[in-house]
């Protein structure tokens, strides 16, 4: 029997250290096109997303991506497309993939849009800069040729993701990198050039792509995005991040902020925005998306006492669906893993498939036989169907042997009147139909197969 302990025992640790709190409940930042790669800049009020523009055709397996897009937004929430603000024709240098770039206000007052392309030149990526006089444009091409390529010294393998940090002394950095190949160097005051050698940092550990710096309280950050085993399952990245008492390091390494999302890749962007934290990333969770069809979110994001980042909780997977009424309900259950999520069961997310859990899962590992959870809310509802999608993590959960639905009939639990069946399939969500019940309570009871424990990823329940 596989023996998780260890993982017990930390997660148990963490949620003694840091201090739950409701997360932003969002949903990706537009619909209408697919966004990824986001950086974030705040000007005055308002707060500024630069993202890349995913164009590539339902089911096709390579990036398409020519531009950028700007989005605005005064609340976090609500983001508005100002459009395309840069193109890859903006480079003439430049043929192709528009991929994760960064604005960074320059002394001079402008706008410096850092951006990685395939330059038409020997090699593959470069790093173009493009400058503008409002944090909106309009944007030329600042330099006339990449800013970094193959032929710089001691260039990372794969010159992408460029970051652009200044420090309180005026001082500019740019960070870059992809391949385990992470870079850094000085910029000259004119923000297109590098001042000095480019020097390979120390102490980011297992360091992939997609570098975000920033500083807080005197300490430097940097957050990437990790690809090892510990963090995700292959193919996909996590979040890590290091902090430093130096911009260009040594770091130490503190951890994940963000687990793996539904796309393979994993990008983010780390900003204050009037007193709140925000996390900014992308996934593949919007209708009709996928690993080249990305979108953009944002979450609340919360420092620890010690300055140390808590976990984001991925609220964002996609639009909410309509008529759910576990959007408005209360969670409880018999049980929880102290490791697992019971919030993960309403927070409107469309599981990829039951092993995934990039949205957190409910588990009552190392329970077994029969336990429940439970929707309550503070008026009656009318309820005719509730919707399981179950969670199966190849080790101690395992799909249920069975389950019943129940209802609060105002003295008792009692089973819901006509009920259809309770399904047990993974890897899509199981209807149960019955006569309507109005109550303020909804019970699922589920028991678990002989050596198992049993969980959920999402529950739905609809009048
Ligand atoms: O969007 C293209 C590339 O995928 C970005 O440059 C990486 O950060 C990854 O998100």
């Amino acid at each position: 029997m596989r023996r998780r302990w260890a993982a017990a025992l930390a997660a148990a640790l963490l949620l003694l250290l840091t201090d739950v709190r409701p997360a932003l409940a969002g949903a990706p930042i537009t619909t209408a096109i697919y966004t990824a790669d986001p950086a974030a800049l705040v000007v005055g009020d308002t707060l500024y997303l630069y993202t890349g523009h995913d164009e590539a055709p339902t089911g096709g397996t390579n990036f398409v991506m020519r531009d950028w897009h700007v989005f605005s937004s005064t609340d976090a929430t609500t983001f508005t497309d100002q459009g395309a603000k840069l193109s890859i024709s903006n480079f003439s240098w430049a043929g192709a993939d528009a991929w994760a770039g960064e604005v960074e206000r320059g002394a001079d007052g402008r706008y410096y849009w850092y951006v990685p392309v395939n330059g038409n030149g020997a090699g593959w990526m470069d790093i173009g800069v493009a400058v503008g006089n409002s944090p909106l444009g309009p944007f030329t091409d600042a330099k006339g040729g990449p800013l970094v390529s193959d032929s710089t010294p001691n260039s990372s393998p794969l010159n992408i993701d460029p970051t652009v940090f200044t420090d309180d002394d005026g001082q500019v950095y740019m960070y870059w990198g992809s391949y385990y190949g992470l870079r850094a160097a000085r910029l000259n005051a004119n923000m297109t050039s590098i001042n000095g050698s480019v020097i390979t940092p120390s102490g980011v550990t297992n360091f992939w792509e997609a570098p975000w710096m920033f500083k807080r309280n005197g300490v430097y950050y940097l957050a990437y995005a990790a690809n090892d085993s510990a963090c995700s399952q292959p193919g996909y990245a996590c979040i890590r991040y290091a902090t430093a008492s130096n911009p260009l390091g040594p770091w130490t390494h503190r951890g994940v902020v963000l687990d793996q999302v539904s796309s393979t890749t994993n990008h983010p962007a780390i900003i204050e925005y009037k007193g709140q934290w925000y996390m900014v990333y992308h996934n593949a969770s919007s209708p009709g998306g996928g690993n080249f069809r990305r979108s953009v979110t944002i979450d609340k994001l919360y420092f620890n006492a010690d300055g140390t980042m808590q976990k984001v909780v991925q609220t964002s997977g996609g639009p909410t669906t309509p008529g759910n009424l576990a959007a408005t309900a209360t969670p409880s259950t018999s049980y929880v893993s102290p490791w697992e999520t019971l919030a993960a069961i309403n927070d409107g997310f469309t599981p990829a498939n039951s092993a995934d859990r990039s949205h957190g899962a409910y588990g009552n590992w190392d329970h077994q036989g029969t336990e429940w959870i439970e929707y309550r809310w503070p008026t009656a509802q009318t309820i005719s169907r509730s919707e399981a999608y179950w969670f199966d993590d190849d080790q101690g959960i395992d799909l249920p042997a069975s389950c019943q639905v129940q209802y609060w009939n105002g003295s008792a639990y009692v089973n819901v009147p006509g009920q259809s069946g309770c399904g047990v399939a993974a890897n899509t969500f199981n209807a149960t139909t019955f006569t309507p019940v109005s109550t303020t309570r909804l019970r699922l009871n589920i028991t678990s197969r002989t050596g198992y424990s049993t969980g959920v990823l999402e529950w739905r329940a609809f009048s």
